[in-house]
């Protein structure tokens, strides 16, 4: 078993493992990721998040998306917010994602996060002292969820010589209509294409170091999976999603695990350790606080 995922994650770049979590436990935790989509404080500013284009997503990283490390804040979906600054759609289908501290923040993601088959995969895969970095509940909407363009998360997370390594968790089926994950296999094995990096008191506040790498469209194979399946992503695997036409909703749970042992967490990275923000040691994080 162990060398069965080992040697997957080694060739492909990514496992797919299914019954990671069982129904009632997707269910729990989308009643959890609605909750948040209904009960958004009215103090919280209203940020698109968009993966289409690159003045976007640097415009995205402005201060309300850089301090979202030790909370949970709210991104909504480009489709949902009209030219008049307000919601075209019932809340609860508005966000793209929340993130990027449920894993410290809400008890039902923290539990999910420190799980005993979490830290198994992590002992699978090798780790000595993994920790969670951070954390996002992305709903991908029926209709308006948006496309993610093909990536690295190493793009967003760079650390060498160990790379970070995604735990994404289907919250509902995921289909080719809906918006499932579709993955470069062995695509990891060719380094870190390019990286987005802080600007200190520069505009705008993150750059690319790069431009973006241009992907055939025959690299990439769809991943449907059913909900409660986990797909554990290599850090520098090329990935994508598209946007989501379907009726149906097809949310994810996702984190980041880096490995802190011999291995350095680049000070560059828009994501930074903070003491509302711990990067804490998954091995021995309880689940309950
Ligand atoms: O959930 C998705 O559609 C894509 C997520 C993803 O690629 C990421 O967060 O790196």
């Amino acid at each position: 078993m162990h060398d069965t995922i080992r040697n997957q994650f080694e060739q492909d770049g990514y496992v797919v493992l299914e019954d990671f979590l069982r129904p009632a436990e997707c269910d729990e935790i989308k009643a959890a990721g609605i909750e948040l989509a209904k009960n958004v404080p009215e103090t919280e500013q209203k940020t698109v998040f968009a993966t289409t284009n690159e003045q976007d997503i640097q415009r995205t990283k402005d201060d309300y998306f850089m301090n979202s490390n030790d909370k949970i804040r709210y991104f909504y979906e480009e489709r949902a917010i009209g030219d008049d600054g307000k919601l075209k759609v019932d809340p609860a289908e508005a966000l793209n994602k929340v993130g990027h501290a449920l894993h410290l923040l809400h008890p039902i993601f923290r539990c999910y996060t420190y799980s005993d088959r979490v830290k198994a995969v992590c002992h699978q895969l090798g780790f000595k002292e993994p920790a969670v970095v951070q954390s996002m509940y992305i709903y991908k909407n029926p209709r308006i969820g948006g496309e993610v363009v093909p990536h690295q998360d190493a793009t967003y997370l760079f650390t060498e010589p160990i790379p970070p390594l995604g735990f994404w968790i289907a919250i509902d089926d995921a289909t080719i209509q809906n918006g499932c994950l579709w993955m470069a296999p062995g695509s990891h094995k060719s380094g870190v294409h390019r990286r987005l990096t802080r600007n200190p008191d520069k505009e705008p506040a993150f750059i690319y170091d790069r431009p973006a790498a241009v992907y055939p469209e025959s690299s990439f194979t769809p991943v449907p999976v059913s909900k409660g399946t986990c797909i554990l992503i290599h850090g520098n695997v090329v990935h994508k999603s598209a946007h989501n036409k379907s009726p149906n909703s097809r949310h994810g749970y996702t984190f980041h695990v880096v490995e802190k042992k011999d291995n350095n967490y680049s000070p560059e990275n828009w994501l930074q350790e903070g003491e509302g923000a711990p990067f804490l040691n998954l091995y021995t994080t309880p689940q309950m606080v």
